[in-house]
């Protein structure tokens, strides 16, 4: 035996004598595993088979009430030095947060299976994939994981060949919010969770894995893990651009991964590549280069249906699982937005009604493997990934900020980022719509300080001869009524395909304070009826505004003290002068 396969063992062996299991089940990622296990979970009631004419091999999990969302306020990077995890992050003394996290672990599998889950996230075969190990007592964490990431043998083959790999620890425990946490260890590349079967929190390959010990590991190794999504852009005379884009949690990534042109843009498609989480590596060539590291995805499903993302919804007719969706009367999964039909039970299980709020919860969501979808990209499986053309930061505001506009340089590219925000949304426990500073869409997922992080962007720039351009997108500006002043979903491709004449120099901008605007007349409006009036506000630059705004970004950057790059300081300082 290898000796990786050895220090596999004896983990294996030390959380089994913590956590006191009935059975231990190493899984070996195939068809029959998850067939024994979703058969059990159906017996057990934990997921309840859907119309099998309408959606075959279709499940609903209900969860506890409780755990419906990322916990950030109980999520901690444990580094050595708290200065190393930085004011963005919660931060626990190592020996302080494996003491207390032992102590809920102790016993906690008493009654239940442990399951050993190798993963690799990433292709299976490609430089940039890492691979990791994720221990559970949870079935329905088992059979997300399977979907989310290359889970089984081949994985567990990496893992004996390399060595290194990531350790997971987690227990659904009792579900009490009150002993829940999500603690990582990075310097020893480790994770243990404990309370929660929710996506984020439990299924440790997604964020604890690929965005928190990875930015940690990236940092390190000279890379990046981004919250981005991966679309292939293909233009009518079959050219095809590779763009990444961050946007915080529930603000549209799925959909924009998924996009159908508008009718006006025949001949145009976008292919998806990946939707959530993204490893960027500087190439040979000078350029960017992009893996998704996951396999499947774990979407909203509030607000998605045949208008606004027909590709998810045909991916979701089969063999998939709904989280805290509703149902109706012939029990097809059913949320707000997807149909003029009407449910019978909500996400709870209760007879529906309208008095008790949504039928299906905010933050409900599906999961299902990426091959699924009718854009998927076969790119996604290329080992070296893909190069990118255009990196693109978006935020949710309801004012001041334009539909889109294009930092000066890297440099700049790095502040746009920096200082982006968002109104919170249903991903994460906590109050909706309260506008915060999330750099670069990563503040619930940066392992370290973003100080450090700002300067280590800063650092990759510096490598790439040939960099891609950075943008910022708005899809959220509201009117005074209080309605969205651009249509969004499908005619965002208007926005992209400016960004792409832009990157291949074939269109000019204007220049302001905050970079490079559209021309109006640049904008592919064909078949946008009625856009003028919006259009100016959607192209305007209010300075007062934003020199407001850049009064709150400095105020931000000085948050993190002496560690924050001095460029970035500088780049925020011109940028203000310009404004004055
Ligand atoms: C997600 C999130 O689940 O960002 O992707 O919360
Ligand atoms: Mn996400």
């Amino acid at each position: 035996m290898s000796s990786s396969l050895v220090s596999l063992n004896t983990w294996v062996a030390e959380v089994a004598a913590l956590t006191k299991p009935d059975r231990i089940h190493w899984c070996d990622g195939s068809e029959a595993e998850r067939d024994a296990l979703v058969a059990r979970m159906v017996e057990l009631g934990d997921l309840l088979p859907l119309n099998p004419q309408t959606h075959p091999n279709c499940y609903l999990h209900r969860s506890h009430p409780n755990d419906v969302a990322r916990v950030e306020h109980l999520t901690f990077v444990c580094s050595e030095n708290q200065d190393d995890a930085g004011p963005n992050n919660h931060w626990m003394a190592p020996t302080e947060a494996h003491a207390k996290i032992d102590a809920l672990f102790t016993g906690s599998m008493r009654g239940r299976t442990l399951y050993v889950v190798p993963y690799c996230m990433g292709p299976i075969d490609s430089p940039f994939a890492r691979c990791g190990v994720e221990i559970t007592d949870s079935p329905y964490v088992v059979v997300n994981m399977r979907i989310m990431t290359r889970m089984g043998e081949a994985a567990l083959k990496r893992i004996e060949r390399e060595g290194r790999f990531v350790r997971g620890l987690h227990s659904i425990g009792e579900l009490d919010p009150e002993r829940r946490f999500i603690m990582h260890f990075p310097e020893e590349l480790m994770i243990k969770s404990y309370g929660s079967g929710y996506g984020g929190n439990a299924l440790l390959g997604k964020k604890c894995h690929a965005l928190r010990i990875a930015s940690w590991q990236a940092r390190q190794e000279g890379w990046l893990a981004e919250h981005m999504l991966i679309v292939g852009i293909e233009n009518p005379q079959g050219e095809r651009h590779y763009v990444a884009a961050a946007f915080p949690s529930a603000c549209g990534k799925t959909n924009l991964a998924m996009l159908i042109p508008p009718q006006s843009h025949a001949g145009w498609k976008v292919w998806t590549v990946g939707d959530d989480i993204c490893w960027l590596h500087p190439g040979h060539d000078g350029r960017l280069w992009a893996i998704n590291p996951e396999s499947g995805y774990f979407g909203v499903a509030p607000g998605t249906s045949r208008k606004t993302n027909r590709n998810a919804v045909e991916m979701l007719n089969r063999d998939a699982i709904f989280t805290n969706v509703a149902v109706t009367a012939d029990n097809q999964p059913w949320w707000e937005g997807l149909s003029d039909a009407v449910p019978v039970k909500d996400w709870q299980g209760r007879d529906y009604d309208p008095k008790n709020g949504p039928a299906a919860h905010p933050n409900s969501r599906f999961t299902v493997s990426m091959r699924q979808c009718p854009s998927f990209a076969p790119e996604a499986d290329e080992p070296a990934g893909v190069p990118i053309s255009a990196l693109i930061f978006g935020g949710r505001r309801e004012s001041l900020v334009p539909l889109v506009f294009e930092a000066r340089d890297w440099q700049h590219g790095v502040l746009v980022g920096a200082s982006m925000a968002s109104e919170t949304t249903a991903a994460a426990a906590g109050a909706v719509g309260v506008v915060r500073r999330d750099s670069m869409a990563m503040k619930p997922f940066c392992g370290y300080n973003f100080a450090d992080y700002f300067t280590h962007w800063l650092k990759v720039g510096d490598k790439l001869t040939r960099p891609p351009r950075i943008y910022h997108v708005n899809w959220f500006r509201k009117g005074t009524d209080g309605k969205f002043l651009w249509p969004g979903f499908s005619d965002n491709l208007r926005v992209l395909q400016w960004i792409l004449a832009r990157c291949e120099g074939k269109v000019g901008a204007q220049d302001t304070p905050i970079g490079l605007l559209p021309n109006a007349s640049d904008l592919d409006l064909r078949g946008l009826d009625n856009i003028g009036a919006a259009l100016d506000s959607l192209l305007a630059v209010d300075e007062d505004g934003w020199r407001n705004e850049f009064g709150e970004i400095k105020r931000y950057l000085e948050s993190f003290g002496a560690r924050a790059p001095g460029k970035l300081k500088a780049e925020c300082e011109r940028v203000e002068a310009a404004l004055a």
